[in-house]
């Protein structure tokens, strides 16, 4: 492996700018509150409460590392039965962002014991398309063009329920949602091998994505969750087969160490992160430089790690696998591909993830007025001390107890 003492020339700084001009990821609101495992949370003081609270912590990762104007929100988390999402679009807009993809919720009712989409009870199944279509009407009104629904249906045994109907049912009731989209907006539709379901999850991989999405419309693309395949699935082949059949809507980025961890990106293994970004880069080399509008999202939950420097630490790690992965020069890779140099066209990729490109975007930040490095200049702020401080207050005064319980 070449050393890590590489340093980008000229021609590649440049490129490493311009990726940089066109990176931008989409932080969850999920992310800012306390959330855990099945086995309990830790909270943390200055874990944010509602979605004002969310939306002012998006708004400083963004203003700090200058590539995050939207957040995702989670419908019945963030938009309690009354909520105003003018207010809502409002609040985002004084923080600085704008409300990015909806996440309905048909995984956490009671009613939903046995599926949403895929329930055997056709009342259940209506209940969940109701709730889905409220979304679009959501994202329309809050200016959003992103529904993306994780379906957490599927069977704990043999003999449950017919596999096969539960696909129909999935066919069906997508269908029906894609036809309540705007011309504008897309149904992400995001698969996961198993959990909570944990005999056959109904959208378990990226082939039933694919077939479901394909189905509902033309408006539906799959959206690939970084922390959702097996250890030994190829995941940048899952990326560069979708890519090549225009069905890449976007990532729900996060890193994995045995199954969903929910881990900060690149915590484990960064290099498989810029072998994905890789096959976006090589596909728009054979574009024209264009590559398919792809939704760039985080979905991590930090149970341990203290949310904002966590979700910076993402965003930064995000930017530089992005920007390290536009230094691989295509035209000499297909050159070393087609004399089948395997070595030579093994090491332009190395080499690109070992080059050190920290300086080149400390000048991209510069440029913006934005912190040499965003997540000192969190802890420089004493932003996280402040919210601490008035959230363990607004709690006391909201009678919020902060415990962690066992399931
Ligand atoms: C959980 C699910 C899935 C979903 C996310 C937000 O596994 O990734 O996208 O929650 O609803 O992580
Ligand atoms: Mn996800
Ligand atoms: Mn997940």
């Amino acid at each position: 492996m070449p050393s890590q003492t590489d340093q980008p020339n000229d021609r590649q700084a440049e490129r490493v700018l311009t990726a940089l001009d066109r990176f931008q990821i989409e932080t969850p609101s999920w992310a800012y509150a306390d959330t855990g495992t099945r086995f309990g949370k830790f909270t943390q003081p200055a874990a944010a409460i509602d979605l004002n609270d969310k939306l002012a912590d998006a708004g400083q990762v963004h203003r700090l590392t200058g590539c995050c104007p939207t957040v995702a929100v989670h419908v019945l988390w963030d938009f309690p039965e009354g909520s105003d999402p003018n207010r809502a679009m409002k609040q985002a807009e004084q923080c600085g962002v704008s409300i990015g993809s909806i996440n309905p919720n048909v995984f956490q009712n009671q009613c939903y014991k046995l599926g949403s989409f895929g329930n055997p009870d056709a009342e259940v199944r209506q209940a969940a398309i109701r709730h889905c279509m409220d979304s679009i009407e959501l994202a329309q009104q809050v200016g959003s063009r992103c529904i993306s629904p994780w379906f957490a249906d599927g069977t704990n045994y043999p003999g449950q329920d017919n596999i096969r109907s539960r696909k129909r049912r999935f066919t069906e009731g997508l269908q029906e949602l894609h036809q309540h989209l705007t011309d504008d907006q897309i149904l992400l539709v995001e698969y996961k091998p198993f959990e909570p379901a944990f005999y056959q999850t109904d959208i378990a991989d990226w082939g039933m994505a694919f077939l479901l999405a394909k189905s509902a419309g033309p408006q539906a693309r799959v959206l690939v969750d970084t922390g959702h395949h097996y250890l030994t699935q190829n995941i940048e082949q899952i990326v560069a087969w979708l890519l090549d059949e225009q069905m890449l809507g976007g990532f729900h980025f996060n890193d994995r160490r045995y199954a969903d961890d929910d881990l900060t990106l690149g915590s484990i293994d960064p290099y498989q992160v810029f072998r994905i970004f890789h096959e976006i880069h090589s596909y728009a080399f054979d574009h024209d430089g264009e590559s398919p509008e792809i939704a760039y999202m985080v979905d991590q939950s930090h149970n341990l790690k203290p949310k904002l420097e966590a979700m910076i630490q993402t965003v930064m790690v995000a930017q530089e696998l992005y920007a390290k992965a536009a230094l691989v020069d295509h035209a000499v890779l297909s050159v070393y591909q087609t004399m089948g140099d395997i070595v030579a066209a093994e090491r332009l990729l190395q080499r690109a993830f070992m080059t050190d490109v920290t300086d080149t975007i400390v000048s991209w930040r510069r440029q913006r007025d934005l912190p040499d490095d965003p997540l000192e200049a969190l802890r420089a702020s004493g932003y996280v001390e402040q919210a601490s401080q008035e959230r363990s207050e607004r709690r006391r005064a909201l009678g919020i107890q902060q415990s962690s319980s066992y399931a």
